[in-house]
């Protein structure tokens, strides 16, 4: 099939996901178009059958903001007649999907009919898409696009919760690639960061407050206050220089490495003990997953969809957002008993299997199927 997929090119959750999804149709002998801003970060490999398109935004004076979604469309309505797309996956309600719609309408014009699966991530369901004049226009794009998936159960009830959908949505999770994400032998790598046999504790996000960023470092205080141990922080963002701050109170900067956005994630969990996500919403968590896959256990909020990923006292353990005391405790209960720590991780990884890219895969592949049948 010749698949069009748009995207956010960035590090961020659903554009991390819908370029792994892309490569992974790619492998199975589809052609897959990439359309976005920017070459995709995780698009690191070059493949016959894989195309990246930029969209340029022409500026002007007259505009204080250049209109993205505009000049997205028409490179829409380029791509799908230039390379004969059979259908369109747009990931992200805004403004991938009203883009992709208005890409449709015009192509209608020409006869030429063009399927739009929409995916929806998180934050365009449970924070910025509620925006008031946002609303009106992701309801209407999930009304109207020819299928809508979402990536966990959370997250299809929020959205039918908090807009005014009349159509189905279907649920098909996250999933995760264990050619790439395994747990690898790294023990130089784990020697530099933890000399001494440190517990290494990890997190990695955009760094925007919903992650609450802020608590990862007060959790690691109260643990590194008990036992020997190190933070690892992945990503970058706009709370950075807070969480900096909360270092340098707190007085564990020594003890805290900022590695910033990294490609080779998988290398890195690979050393670590303990994954901490205490998000304030959190659709799904594929950076948990990823961690799960190199079998490190998850302490994280019960926000959204992660009591749908982690298995609370299995996997790692869930708590109210906020319970650093809690998440604290819990994270000492699995880092002080070597035995826990071996169950969880074997827990953490056979657990991750169910979201396994090879299942996954054939779920979006069917739903392309059906509304490619009934255009
Ligand atoms: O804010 C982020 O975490 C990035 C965001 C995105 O859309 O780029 O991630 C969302 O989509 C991911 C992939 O489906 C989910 O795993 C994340 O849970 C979700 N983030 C939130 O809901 C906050």
């Amino acid at each position: 099939m010749r698949i069009g997929i748009v995207l956010y090119p960035t590090f961020g959750g659903s554009g991390v996901l819908a370029t792994e999804l892309g490569k992974a149709l790619s492998k199975t002998g589809n052609e897959v178009h990439f359309i976005s801003y920017n070459q995709p970060a995780r698009l690191d490999f070059f493949m016959e059958n894989i195309f990246f398109h930029e969209v340029i935004i022409p500026q002007y004076p007259l505009f204080e903001h250049a209109p993205y979604e505009t000049a997205l469309a028409g490179k829409i309505v380029e791509i799908v007649k230039s390379a004969r797309l059979e259908v369109l996956h747009v990931h992200y309600a805004i403004p991938h999907a009203s883009a992709a719609l208005l890409a449709k309408q015009i192509l209608l014009e020409q006869n030429i009919k063009i399927p739009v699966v929409t995916t929806l991530h998180g934050t365009d369901i449970t924070l910025v898409g509620r925006e008031a004049s946002y609303e009106p226009v992701v309801s209407w794009s999930i009304n109207n696009s020819d299928a809508v998936t979402a990536v966990s159960e959370s997250l299809k009830s929020d959205t039918l919760e908090h807009f005014k959908i009349r159509r189905g949505i279907i649920v098909i999770p996250n999933f995760i690639d264990f050619e790439r994400f395994n747990k690898k032998p790294r023990e130089h790598f784990k020697k530099a960061i933890a000399p001494n046999g440190e517990k290494i504790l990890v997190h990695t996000s955009n760094f925007r407050k919903v992650k609450r960023v802020g608590d990862v470092i007060q959790i690691f205080n109260l643990v590194q206050k008990e036992i020997p141990s190190k933070l690892l922080l992945i990503g970058d963002g706009p709370e950075r220089s807070n969480i900096e701050k909360i270092c340098r109170d707190l007085d564990v900067c020594e003890k805290v490495t900022f590695l910033g956005k990294q490609e080779a994630i998988e290398e890195i969990l690979s050393v670590c003990d303990l994954f901490i996500l205490p998000s304030e919403k959190e659709s799904f968590g594929l950076s948990a997953l990823e961690a799960m896959a190199c079998e490190v256990p998850v302490i994280c909020s019960n926000a959204g969809g992660l009591s749908e990923v982690v298995v609370d006292g299995v996997t790692g353990y869930l708590s109210e957002t906020g319970d650093i005391e809690k998440m604290a405790k819990d994270s000492l209960s699995i880092l002080t008993n070597d035995e826990k720590l071996f169950d969880f991780r074997k827990n953490a990884l056979e657990r991750a299997k169910n979201f396994d890219l090879k299942n996954i895969l054939s779920l979006y592949y069917s739903v392309y199927q059906d509304v490619v049948l009934d255009k």
